[in-house]
């Protein structure tokens, strides 16, 4: 013990947001509630497996002629084609003119990290710009890519709204060329989207500077239920010619969080350049994992490509995102009925899997001891953890840590 070669190492604090799962779980409580992690769970509380998936998977496992070789570095070709229409809409003049390159990668933060690496060996500007706040593993994503990482303003904690003034005077006085993480919509953790109107002066703005669009598709259907609504950012800057990088995740809106399936797209001015570029994916791709699972990648082919299995698609991700928009409206109802001071109207707001509910780490720290609930130190909440029969309970610690603790 005393002369391990590791003795040195000091423990490592826990993920702030997996690692809300791992005290959650240690909690004996009957009445225990994880809205930490973004994952969904039905009304009755359990994990979904959606059907279309099940089918996809059985279809999968009754063909005997699917073998387990190696996938190519880059993945799945009909998958990437897929992923790559599914973003950019089928219709895309980008796909049709060839100058998407997509590579298959493990789930959104593979994505992330691919696309980073290729930037940090092969752009001019190594400077990339994040919202604040955002996900919290974006800056350790990009700086560990090679990338130095700033911020723009994004959030206004007074309106719970879009510091769009911020915004657009931080991306104005970036670096022209720099690289800018923008969220495709279901800003993560503030549930706070530009309009489509705003949208359109961030484009301008961005193209008139040079500035690299990376988007961060990783709630595509989940906000609105529309796979195409959700999909209009990315796709206004598709549209213009211009180039850009798309990080896309199945985890949460086919429920793939398990399978690691997601894509990086890179649209390019030409088709010589997508296919050079795609060569360098390959050189870093090779080298960190070799080449991507099967398993997930495949289950998502048998979907897209399927006109029905597409639609029932289209119909269990639409129930899903209605659920959450009515855990908004029954949460918010119910802390109208408790009384609970302040406006709660944000809850009903924000858009997309989570409530960024304002509540300090203090408030939070006090509903995790006194109720078993569980969220992230930021007061994010994951509406989608919530059911008809936890909203009471919920709005109980709310009222009490509003009232009591603060
Ligand atoms: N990008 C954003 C904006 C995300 O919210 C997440 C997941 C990812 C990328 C990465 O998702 P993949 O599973 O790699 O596809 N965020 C969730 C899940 C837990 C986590 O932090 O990884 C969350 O609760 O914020």
């Amino acid at each position: 013990m005393a002369d391990s070669v590791f003795n040195h190492v000091v423990r490592a604090p826990e993920d702030p947001i997996l690692g809300v799962t791992v005290a959650y779980n240690k909690d004996t409580s009957p009445n225990k509630l994880n809205l930490g992690v973004g994952a969904y769970r039905t009304e009755e509380g359990k994990p979904l497996v959606l059907s279309v998936v099940r089918q996809a998977e059985q279809s999968l496992v009754n063909d005997p002629s699917r073998v387990k070789e190696y996938l190519p570095i880059i993945g799945l070709a009909e998958f990437n084609k897929l992923s790559a229409k599914l973003i950019c809409g089928a219709d895309s003049p980008a796909i049709q003119e060839n100058r998407v390159t997509t590579v298959q990668c493990l789930s959104g933060t593979g994505s992330l990290r691919v696309g980073g690496e290729f930037l940090a060996r092969h752009y001019h500007e190594r400077t990339i710009y994040i919202p604040q706040p955002t996900w919290g593993n974006h800056p350790k994503v990009f700086t560990l890519a090679g990338l130095s990482v700033k911020y723009y303003r994004y959030y206004d904690p007074g309106t719970r709204g879009l510091d769009f003034q911020g915004l657009l005077e931080d991306l104005g006085s970036a670096p022209s060329g720099a690289v800018v993480l923008l969220h495709a919509c279901a800003h993560n953790p503030t549930g706070v989207d530009p309009t489509v109107e705003q949208w359109e002066q961030i484009r301008q703005l961005m193209r008139s500077k040079q500035l690299l669009p990376f988007f961060d598709s990783a709630y595509q259907g989940f906000a609105s239920g529309s796979l195409d609504a959700d999909a209009q950012s990315v796709r206004m800057f598709v549209a213009d010619g211009g180039e850009c990088l798309v990080a896309q995740s199945y985890a949460k809106n086919m429920g793939l969080y398990g399978e690691r399936v997601g894509a990086l797209s890179i649209v390019c001015k030409t088709s010589d350049v997508a296919g050079k570029v795609e060569s360098q994916l390959k050189l870093v791709i090779r080298p960190m994992y070799s080449n991507p699972p099967l398993h997930g990648a495949s289950i998502v082919a048998t979907i897209l490509r399927d006109k029905d299995m597409y639609n029932e698609w289209t119909i269990e991700l639409k129930a899903m995102a209605d659920r959450i928009i009515s855990m908004r409206h029954q949460l918010f109802e119910a802390l109208k009925t408790r009384g609970t001071p302040g406006d709660w109207s944000h809850i009903i707001k924000q858009i997309g899997m989570f409530t960024f509910t304002g509540l300090n780490s203090e408030q939070v720290a006090f509903m995790r001891q006194e109720y078993h609930i569980y969220m992230t130190s930021d007061g994010r909440i994951s509406m989608a953890g919530l059911s008809s029969r936890t909203v009471p309970h919920l709005a109980d610690a709310i009222h009490a840590a509003v009232t009591r603790a603060s």
